[in-house]
């Protein structure tokens, strides 16, 4: 993964590269050269490492692929590629892996920060060596970051409802850009909670691991778990927050 944030921090000026940035199906929906890079380097290691595998990717045909089936890596190689094209240095490479469908080892790395997030099933959650956990922060002195599907805008009024409903009862929101980050975030108690209408299951499949072995919890807006082949709405807070939090999404 490191070697996948050197090719991260390679990028200058991306969008003055001609042929680097392409298109996909909905609003504002990118892909560059460095997200299809770094996914054939990762899936290429791990392909060594596990033969037998299912990889579960962004930049990838997933038809074929159930995630819920032996051992299934979900591989986001750049979370936050927009950030990534605008240089906004809030990105990370997300790599989470299951088994039969329940997390075994997540993965998600900040090359800006050098921060690596990561927990193995049982056995805690950490940020570099350090473990982590998440706050205890009431909802009136808490940070609440946020995400604003933006690949899907027939979202968009659900979602500034459900933000001004959150704003008026938290310390302040906050709009990273990285879904996975977010999750992070969450998990080492710099934010207190992180909702989002939309999300891939690359978004927050190993993030999910690190939140719950960091103490939090993370559902979708009906309090269900989050199958991890799925797209779904995720809520993830410190778990003290958790009702108060469906509360306010589902108003
Ligand atoms: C993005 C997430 C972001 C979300 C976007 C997209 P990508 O991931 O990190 O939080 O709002 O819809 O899912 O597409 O940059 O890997």
């Amino acid at each position: 993964m490191r070697a996948c944030g050197d090719i991260m921090l390679s990028a200058h000026a991306v969008e003055a590269q001609s042929g680097a940035i392409s298109v996909k199906p909905g609003e504002a929906n990118f892909v560059t050269v460095y997200d299809v890079r770094v996914q054939e380097v990762l899936i290429g290691g791990l392909r060594k490492l596990f033969p037998e595998a299912h990889f579960f990717a962004e930049e990838k045909d997933n038809s074929s692929v159930s995630g819920e089936e032996g051992l299934c890596f979900f591989i986001d190689p750049i979370d936050g590629t927009t950030n990534f094209i605008h240089n906004m240095q809030a990105s990370a490479v997300s790599v989470g892996l299951y088994e039969n469908g329940c997390p075994v080892f997540g993965a998600v790395f900040d090359p800006y920060r050098n921060e690596m997030f990561h927990a193995a099933a049982g056995e805690g959650a950490y940020l570099n060596d350090a473990p982590i956990s998440v706050s205890s922060r009431p909802i009136q002195k808490a940070l609440i970051s946020f995400g604003t599907a933006p690949y899907n805008r027939d979202h968009a009024k659900d979602t500034f409802d459900r933000m001004r409903r959150v704003f008026l009862q938290c310390a302040d929101l906050r709009r990273s850009g990285s879904a996975a980050l977010d999750v992070c975030y969450v998990a080492c108690g710099r934010t207190d909670a992180y909702f989002e209408d939309v999300l891939s299951p690359w978004d927050y499949a190993a993030g999910a691991l690190i939140l719950t072995e960091a103490g939090g919890s993370i559902t979708d807006y009906n309090n269900g778990m989050l199958a991890p082949g799925d797209k779904k709405s995720v809520l993830c807070t410190n778990k003290s927050l958790h009702q108060t939090m469906l509360g306010l999404i589902n108003m």
